[in-house]
């Protein structure tokens, strides 16, 4: 039992080594034929076999043969140079190592009149390892750049502040407290704002609501520019009255 153990790495070391070696030997293959006498035929008469395969032909006891490479017609045969074993007995063999793909007919001198053909199939080698086609990197679609959705311009149209002091005399002077739920008609709207004194133009109700949001907060501010045209109008018209007094 001790030699055994002993020996048992190296016998798989050796049974890795045929393994390995296992297809140099396979792509160099050798094919058998035999010539036979009754009937006169070369079996297999079809071979088919790869570059670099070797086929051997035995002569089967009976008469001798040749291996020619070459064709058979009513003309008779017609070697083509390829290869030719000249006449050989039983139990001679002839080989030949094929190079070339293609088709190679042949036949036996002696008695390729009695059909004692055959053809020899040669493939080309098969790549080993088929080396993968290099996969083009995936081309990333560009993607579109996401395009703002356009942002809708409210253009506030700027009061006509040009001129504020005629307003002031005018609103001070028109009772505009009259109408203090009047419907808030733009011509109203601009008056009020005109008639807004300076302070009141930069007062968060003049521009923020009108800029940030739509209709809605358009007219808040007009009804808040509306209650601060009111209310400098109220305190202008007490300092007049005070200076009427005075
Ligand atoms: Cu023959």
């Amino acid at each position: 039992m001790g030699p055994s153990a002993l020996l048992r790495p190296f016998a798989i070391v050796v049974l890795l080594g045929v393994t390995e070696l296992a297809p140099a030997i396979v792509r160099g293959a050798t094919h058998q034929v035999t010539a036979q006498s009754s009937p006169y035929v070369f079996a297999p008469s079809q071979l088919t076999v790869t570059v670099g395969d070797t086929v051997t032909w035995t002569m089967a006891p009976g008469d001798p043969h040749t291996v020619t490479s070459g064709t058979y017609n009513a003309s008779g045969v017609h070697p083509d140079g390829l290869f030719d074993s000249n006449t050989l007995v039983a139990g001679q063999t002839f080989s030949y190592t094929f190079t070339v793909a293609g088709e190679i007919p042949y036949v036996c001198e002696i008695h390729a009149d009695s059909g004692m053909v055959g053809r020899v199939v040669v493939q080309a080698a098969a790549t080993p390892q088929p080396t993968p086609a290099p996969t083009s990197p995936p081309t990333s679609t560009p993607t579109k750049p996401p395009t703002a959705p356009p942002t809708p311009v409210l253009t506030v149209t700027a009061s006509p502040s040009s001129n504020p002091t005629p307003a002031a005399t005018e609103s001070s002077g028109d009772p505009p407290s009259t109408s203090p739920t009047g419907v808030p008609s733009p011509t109203s709207a601009a008056v009020a704002s005109s008639g807004s004194s300076p302070e009141g133009t930069h007062s968060p109700a003049g521009g923020e609501p009108g800029v940030s949001a739509g209709g809605g907060g358009l007219a808040l501010a007009i009804a808040m520019l509306i209650a601060v045209a009111l209310a400098v109008g109220v305190v202008v018209r007490m300092i007049l009255a005070k200076r009427r007094r005075a």
